[in-house]
């Protein structure tokens, strides 16, 4: 996290996650508190900045939401690199985005910045009846408050927990 002036802070803030686990929609609903039944899946990454303040400090998130198709699994580690905080999204609907999440929390333990502060977001809470990925499975031991969110239900994304 950069000082940038009296209480005013920049924080780079990644998204990572399976293609159409919901990380633009999540950036939609915290930049624009909207969502889309069909947001386009990303191409490469896309930037979006959002001031908030908390406590007596500005925060400016500097946010990268990154493509989850596999052939832009290489260009990751520029986003992350550098991150104060990363957001981990799953689609709880799916079994093999959780396998993928699970893998970037390895990854970022390996290769991120060890200051960084990881949240395991399950998202599409609100399609229950769906659900792959219990919660249960879903308490990593290395990130092992991780909780499910409905981007759509416009649930806080405080649900989601610290690794
Ligand atoms: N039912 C439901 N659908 C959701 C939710 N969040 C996102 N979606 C839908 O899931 C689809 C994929 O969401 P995106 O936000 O584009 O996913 P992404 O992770 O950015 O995908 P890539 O850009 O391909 O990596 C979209 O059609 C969203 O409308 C949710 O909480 N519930
Ligand atoms: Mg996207």
């Amino acid at each position: 996290m950069a000082i940038v002036g009296h209480n005013n802070l920049n924080a780079k803030l990644v998204l990572l996650g399976d293609m159409g686990a919901g990380k633009s929609s999540l950036v939609l609903r915290f930049v624009k508190g909207q969502f889309l039944e069909f947001q386009e899946s990303t191409i490469g990454a896309a930037f979006f900045s959002q001031t908030l303040a908390v406590s007596d400090a500005t925060v400016k998130f500097e946010i990268w939401d990154t493509a989850g198709q596999e052939r832009y699994h290489s260009l990751a580690p520029m986003y992350y690199r550098g991150a104060a905080a990363a957001i981990i999204v799953y689609d709880i609907t799916s079994a093999e985005s959780f396998a993928r999440a699970k893998k970037w929390v390895q990854e970022l333990q390996k290769q991120g910045n060890p200051n960084m502060v990881m949240a395991l977001a399950g998202n599409k809470a609100d399609l229950e009846d769906k659900r792959k990925v219990t919660a249960e499975e879903s308490q990593q031991p290395n990130c092992p408050n991780s909780t499910s969110v409905s981007l759509k239900e416009n649930q806080s994304l405080a649900r989601s927990s610290m690794c």
